[in-house]
């Protein structure tokens, strides 16, 4: 199957980060694994955005700031919150893209769960629901149509990310082979229901 690239066709790429691959504070297995992909798929992609986990130290999506175990939940004032590990803590290693990530290719990075109270899985809109990152305007004016999605973690990051871009009007394609799951608590599958309801496209990279 032949992956054609149009001029209006942007990648995204999602959160490859130390903390998000193998030794990182909240690790995805198989993380490592997308580098030589995205690498490949970077050189090829007219537009190439990055997004970045970017938190302050004791922020309020980490369990330690709660006194509580990762992976419970709580109530915040925007809603349930999973709680996790502390990761991408601001100016550590962890926050750093993967050595081995091309991020020359980078054109634009975005940051994103920088507010202390607020996180952010989505690259566009924060979990508030409605603090924005402008990344929408972004592509907008670079004459993005369609998005193809890469990186971590498919159930968290990248499918926020693909939820507020279908909502933005873009067409999205996440492509699977090119994201690794945390897979919490069926999260995947709820993840792939909504790609489903909302016509969001699964592929693969050759
Ligand atoms: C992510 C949990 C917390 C992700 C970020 O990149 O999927 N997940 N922060
Ligand atoms: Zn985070």
């Amino acid at each position: 199957m032949g992956f054609e690239i149009a001029a209006t066709d942007a990648l995204i790429v999602v959160d490859m980060q130390n903390d998000f691959c193998p030794g990182g504070a909240l690790a995805v297995p198989g993380g490592d694994a997308l580098i030589s992909p995205i690498n490949a798929m970077m050189a090829r992609f007219p537009i190439v955005v990055a997004t970045q986990d970017w938190h302050p130290a004791s922020h309020a999506s980490f369990a330690s700031a709660h006194g509580r175990a990762p992976f419970d939940t709580i109530e915040l004032a925007y809603g349930t919150q999973v709680l996790w590990p502390d990761h991408c803590v601001q100016r550590t290693q962890g926050a750093e893209f993967h050595p081995a990530l091309d991020t020359d290719r980078f054109q634009m990075v975005v940051r994103k769960g920088f507010h202390p109270g607020v996180d952010s899985y989505s690259g566009f809109v924060e979990a508030d629901r409605s603090t924005v990152t402008g990344l929408s305007s972004y592509l907008r004016e670079r004459g993005a149509k369609r998005l193809y999605l890469v990186g971590l973690a498919l159930d968290f990051c990248v499918a926020w990310t693909a939820f507020d871009a279908r909502a933005a009007g873009f067409e999205v394609v996440v492509v699977e082979n090119a994201c690794r799951a945390i897979d919490l608590g069926g999260s995947l599958d709820v993840a792939f229901a909504e790609f489903e309801r909302l016509g969001i496209s699964r592929r693969d990279w050759p």
